[in-house]
């Protein structure tokens, strides 16, 4: 893909070189989190993926193109905009074709770093099934995304907002790998335990990657879900959360909050009745994502070096 696309120079040089490089979506910058700590939160991912070696490309569509790497003032400008689009997979061409500006969600981000050539993505937590689907039919084109396009994305499990058991099945049927990370139940995004049992773990990056390789070389399509759990400092207890999420789920049904909307609305009514302990822990598990995805990066990187020694 020319034209519309358009890399950072360090993005376009590391993945020529082969080094490893890491996708970051935008939705989480413009609809997951206020200013300015969305900003700052941006700033410090990158940071804290550069730390660890690798390039950061953080992804969204300005005046119709699509970028793989925002600069500073690019970075600065979409976290302060008000009324960006949140851009799925239904969204991402749209926008391009009419030179639109929006923010990519999980899904549209798997799309933008496949085109570009990035295998890992680090984000905080994944779209899923939304509570009261049986009637609303509310599932995140997230999962679908994760079904067909072979990116491995590293989140702290889905939203606690959601029907996780549901999520889960769902991503059964769809035949994605659910990875927890060094211990045998899922995480639920602010809390590192859930009742649920994971269905897959790995500990290592290497594993990881590794995974990830044999999937593409086995042509199976679909990435991987890295189900990372927060930090033990970091995190709000379940039994804290619930009745929050309680209410905020409450106040989104009786407003006749719906579709795109309601992610954003209840992430926002968490933070205000958590006074900010919830922003708090969300910046701490995306910091922690990044971490272990720079790590990935660096172990696909190791293996394709290897096959190209060896073909
Ligand atoms: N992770 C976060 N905060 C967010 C998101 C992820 O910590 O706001 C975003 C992602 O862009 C994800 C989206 O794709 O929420 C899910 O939206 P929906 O439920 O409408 O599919
Ligand atoms: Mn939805």
């Amino acid at each position: 893909m020319n034209g519309p696309m358009e890399l950072t120079d360090e993005v376009r040089s590391a993945l020529q070189a082969g080094d490893p490089v890491v996708a970051l979506e935008s939705t989480i910058i413009t609809h997951g989190m206020p200013w300015p700590q969305n900003v700052e939160m941006a700033r410090a991912v990158e940071g804290e993926i550069r730390a660890y070696g690798a390039t950061p490309a953080t992804i969204a569509v300005i005046d119709g193109t699509l970028h793989v790497g925002l600069d500073e003032a690019r970075l600065e400008a979409l976290a302060q905009a008000e009324d960006v689009s949140k851009l799925s997979r239904a969204d991402l061409p749209v926008c391009i074709a009419t030179g639109g500006t929006g923010a990519t969600t999980v899904a549209a981000t798997m799309i933008a770093a496949r085109l570009a050539g990035i295998e890992t993505f680090a984000t905080g937590g994944i779209g899923g099934v939304h509570r009261g689907a049986e009637l609303s039919f509310d599932v995140s084109a997230d999962l679908q995304e994760l079904a067909q396009t072979h990116v491995t994305v590293v989140a702290a499990g889905a939203k606690a907002i959601l029907d996780l058991p549901k999520t889960w099945e769902v991503l059964e049927t769809l035949g994605v790998p659910v990875i927890a990370v060094g211990q045998d139940d899922l995480p639920a995004f602010w809390s590192r335990h859930s009742p649920y049992p994971a269905p897959l773990r790995l500990d290592t990056a290497g594993d990881i990657a590794a995974s990830h390789v044999m999937r593409g070389a086995m042509g199976v399509p679909g990435g991987q879900l890295i189900a990372n759990p927060i930090p033990q400092t970091d995190e709000i207890a379940a039994d804290v959360l619930a009745p929050v999420i309680e209410q905020a789920l409450a106040e989104a049904a009786a407003q006749g909050i719906a579709a795109k909307s309601v992610t954003p609305f209840l992430l926002a009514r968490i933070f205000e009745l958590t006074d900010g302990a919830s922003l708090q822990a969300n910046i701490a598990l995306v910091l922690n994502n990044a971490r272990l995805a720079a790590g990935i990066a660096h172990e696909i990187s190791a293996i394709r070096a290897q096959v190209a020694r060896q073909a």
